[in-house]
């Protein structure tokens, strides 16, 4: 009701997520701390959570029991602990290579295994008894992300006084994928305990109403679903970064001074190409390595004139799909090296190292061509970083229609990833892009980021989901 809405305007947050805002570091002497992840997701959702006894409940990263709750940018934190053969097969299993996988397009075949799901639901009744444990009364619960999908419903079933919203921050697939899950009825009822269901885009928001109609024979309306004599709304927020701040870090003398550097080091090349992902079979490396390489063939372009900067920061070294990934990668890497490098001059420079945000600032400021090219993505937050970081209007984008940013960055240089001959063409495009030409499209984009920021996309989420209390 209205009053209560009102009254509850400034409720407890409580932030449920798979992991914590800190990562445990050891220093020399042997003693550890906390400390603060290196993500925007904290900085955005902090001043929410902060004071009024608010919370984030998640696992510390490593396995074992839970570390004590303590206290961390004004927010209670609450470890969940998780045992190694948890995060076997709840982590690394069902969410890494059952969920992903199904969750986009398939791109790679996924495992369903019983002894993974068991486990998926055990550990997302951990979270939520700590949850529900923490919430104050009447507090506003926010779940994220595809290895909680239960939580919802469980914490319903606990604490009925609850608001309770979720955000998936991958995609959601349709009807025909989504139901080879096994487990396809539990994920859903899931995710219907929630009031507030947010995707990154209408699509998917769409097929998981229809999922809810077609599999439970509920009855749906527009953004709506009706179950168990509640309303859920199911809605995109496209997630943002926070652009103010990283154009500030990429225009900043020292990243500049450093972009500088990173030209005369690659040995002054007129044109520097780039790509950013963690090392994962969705990102479509494997695609722009390809396209690149060809160009070489075909003579269009040549090295080291123009260079490929590849970094592909290490990710779920222990899941098999990716052990095999990084094989195939470094393979194309060493090929193209082998016959278009040279003595001190390779075509690709690639790095399976993660890089201090500086380091990538500076990268995004060299980088003529920056090649985002998933097979599918939630949203690509490199794509939005390259753009924020181009205060100075120069550099092209070239980008998967497949990545949620697609809907957003409309003059970047699209592709369909799948579609070699196209990439080709886009990416030469992009390269021989007029500068006033290239400067009018980096405008648009950067105009449409500078209003929908990180901020404005978690005040829109806890708008929509106070509406609801
Ligand atoms: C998921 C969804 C959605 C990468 N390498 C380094 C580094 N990064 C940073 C990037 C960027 C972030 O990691 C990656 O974010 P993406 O959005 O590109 O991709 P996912 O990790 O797959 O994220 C995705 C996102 O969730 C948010 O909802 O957009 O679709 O898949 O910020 O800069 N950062 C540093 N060093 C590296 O080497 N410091």
């Amino acid at each position: 009701s209205t009053s209560a809405g009102q009254g509850r305007a400034d409720s407890p947050v409580v932030v449920v997520a798979n992991r914590l805002p800190v990562d445990q570091v050891t220093d020399p002497d042997g003693t550890t701390r906390w400390q603060r992840s290196p993500g925007g997701l904290v900085t955005a959702l902090e001043p929410f959570v902060a004071g009024r006894g608010g919370a984030w409940v998640g696992w510390s990263g490593s396995a074992g029991g839970a570390p004590e709750p303590f206290e961390s940018g004004g927010m209670q934190l609450i470890p969940v602990g998780l045992e190694e053969e948890e995060v076997d097969r709840y982590y690394e299993g069902m969410s890494n290579a059952s969920l992903w996988p199904l969750y986009h397009d398939v791109v790679e075949k996924p495992e369903y295994h019983r002894t993974w799901w068991d486990t998926y639901v055990q550990v997302n009744k951990r979270f939520a008894d700590r949850a529900a444990e923490v919430a104050g009364e009447h507090a506003i619960v926010w779940v994220h992300d595809y290895q909680l999908q239960l939580v919802p419903a469980m914490l319903r079933q606990r604490r009925p006084d609850l608001t309770i919203g979720f955000f998936l921050h991958i995609p959601f697939p349709p009807y025909e994928l989504f139901t080879q899950l096994p487990w396809r009825s539990a994920i859903v009822e899931g995710l219907l305990g929630a009031d507030l269901v947010g995707f990154q885009r209408p699509s998917a928001a769409a097929n998981f109403v229809q999922l809810a109609r077609r599999l439970h024979e509920l009855p749906a309306r527009g953004h709506t679903v009706e179950y168990d004599g509640r309303t859920v709304t199911a809605r995109a927020f496209p997630i943002s970064i926070d652009v103010a701040a990283f154009d500030e870090l990429a225009s900043s003398p020292e990243v500049l001074a450093r972009a500088k550097e990173i030209r005369a080091e690659l040995g002054n090349p007129e044109r520097i190409i780039l790509g950013v992902d963690r090392l994962d079979y969705t990102k479509g490396i494997s695609v722009r390595l390809a396209a690149f390489e060809e160009l070489l063939e075909d003579g269009a372009l040549e090295a080291p004139g123009t260079v490929l900067v590849q970094v592909a920061t290490p990710s779920r070294e222990r899941v098999e799909h990716y052990v095999h990934m990084r094989e195939t990668i470094e393979q194309q890497v060493g090929h193209i090296n082998g016959i278009y490098g040279s003595i001190g001059g390779p075509a690709v420079h690639y790095f399976n190292q993660s890089m201090p945000r500086e380091e990538l600032a500076a990268l995004y400021r060299a980088a003529d061509v920056m090649l985002v090219t998933p097979y599918r993505d939630g949203m690509n937050l490199v794509a939005k970083e390259y753009v924020a970081a181009r205060g100075d209007l120069g550099g092209a984008l070239v980008l998967s229609e497949f990545a949620g940013a697609a809907a957003e960055l409309k003059q970047a240089f699209l592709v369909n990833p799948h579609d070699i001959a196209g990439v080709k063409n886009q990416l030469v495009r992009a390269l021989r892009v007029e500068p006033a030409e290239g400067a009018r499209r980096m405008r648009a984009m950067r105009r449409h980021l500078f209003k929908n920021d990180l901020e404005h996309w978690a005040t829109s989420f806890f708008d929509a989901l106070r509406a609801r209390a």
